[in-house]
């Protein structure tokens, strides 16, 4: 029997829903940082063996939205939730089952199959798991599964129960299909993710990348070189000064780690050409919005 289904993954910001996503599909699909409201986007991650295809779908965290980007961020998590054979509930074992949770999870279809998968077990005392498990007894989940997606800790028993309970059916994509987004998506998640990691405060929050010009050129050799031109949009001036830094440092760092990243993803030699611009408050802009994807 081959078996077909979607699984969204679903939970507050920052309780490690894209890297469960990364490991579930043995690839790096999302990016992940350790800012909460990382992901703007619901990513498809592909799975696919001899008798199964699996579509894991990562979504942006559900949080009370304080701008435009964030409605639409949690409209499209929320969004996920019809789309599905099953739905992952990630929980924090740190924080345990908040009412953040348990306001998330009277969101669940009740009709379809709930798991709630605790993650970041290897960070507290194995004893404080036990309450967890229990108070979630009394919700009619599935399945209760703690792990670590970090250490990898549970995540196959995760993924042979997710299969367990998915349909019959058949390829959704093709076997060899890894994400439903392009190469340009991933580029620019590549920069944006670089940005988070090198920057504090309310700069991640602020930045949006966006590709202008993806272009293969004759290199100084007779190899061909991909020419990236992209411009990374901030809302203040006082932060595009940030992002460029102390003698342009800031920027070429970034450059460099993402263009590192960027060669190894797409097997080619890449020239990265960067561009620091202001757009005043554009998570407020729905017409930037429209313009940077989200
Ligand atoms: N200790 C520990 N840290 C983890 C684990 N899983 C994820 N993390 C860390 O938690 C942080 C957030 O991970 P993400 O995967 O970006 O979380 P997310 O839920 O996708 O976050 P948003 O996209 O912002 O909603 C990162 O620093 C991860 O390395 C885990 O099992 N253990
Ligand atoms: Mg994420």
């Amino acid at each position: 029997m081959f078996k077909a289904g979607k699984v969204t993954i679903i939970g507050r910001p920052n309780v490690g829903k894209s890297t469960l996503l990364n490991v579930l599909v043995q690839k790096k699909v999302c990016i992940v940082s350790e800012k909460p409201e990382t992901t703007r986007d619901n990513i498809k991650g592909i799975i696919s063996g001899e008798d199964f295809q699996i579509v894991f779908i990562d979504t942006p965290g559900m949080h009370k939205p304080r701008t435009l980007l964030g409605k639409s961020m949690v409209r499209r998590a929320t969004s996920t939730l019809l789309e599905v054979d099953l739905t992952v509930l990630l929980i924090d074992a740190h924080a345990g089952i908040t009412q953040e949770d348990k306001r998330i999870f009277h969101e669940l279809p009740q009709n379809k199959t709930n798991f709630l998968v605790i993650n970041k077990v290897d960070r507290v005392d194995k004893r404080l798991i036990l309450p967890i498990i229990a108070e979630a007894q009394k919700y009619p989940f599935k399945e209760i599964i703690p792990i670590s997606a970090t250490k990898k800790d549970g995540t196959e028993i995760l993924f042979q129960k997710i299969l367990e309970y998915l349909p019959e059916g058949t390829f959704f994509f093709a076997g060899d299909q890894l994400s439903d987004k392009n190469e340009r998506f991933f580029v620019q998640e590549i920069i944006r993710e670089k940005v988070l990691q090198l920057t504090r405060q309310e700069i991640p929050h602020s930045i949006a990348v966006h590709i202008e010009e993806m272009k293969e050129k004759k290199g100084r050799s007779s190899n061909n070189i991909l020419y990236i031109r992209s411009e990374l949009y901030v809302e203040r001036k006082s932060q595009r000064a940030i992002v460029i830094g102390k003698n342009a440092r800031m920027l070429k760092k970034i450059g460099e780690y993402s263009r590192k990243e960027i060669e190894n993803f797409l097997h080619k030699k890449v020239f990265l050409d960067l561009w620091v611009k202001v757009y005043e408050n554009w998570r407020k802009d729905s017409r930037a919005l429209k313009q940077f994807g989200y």
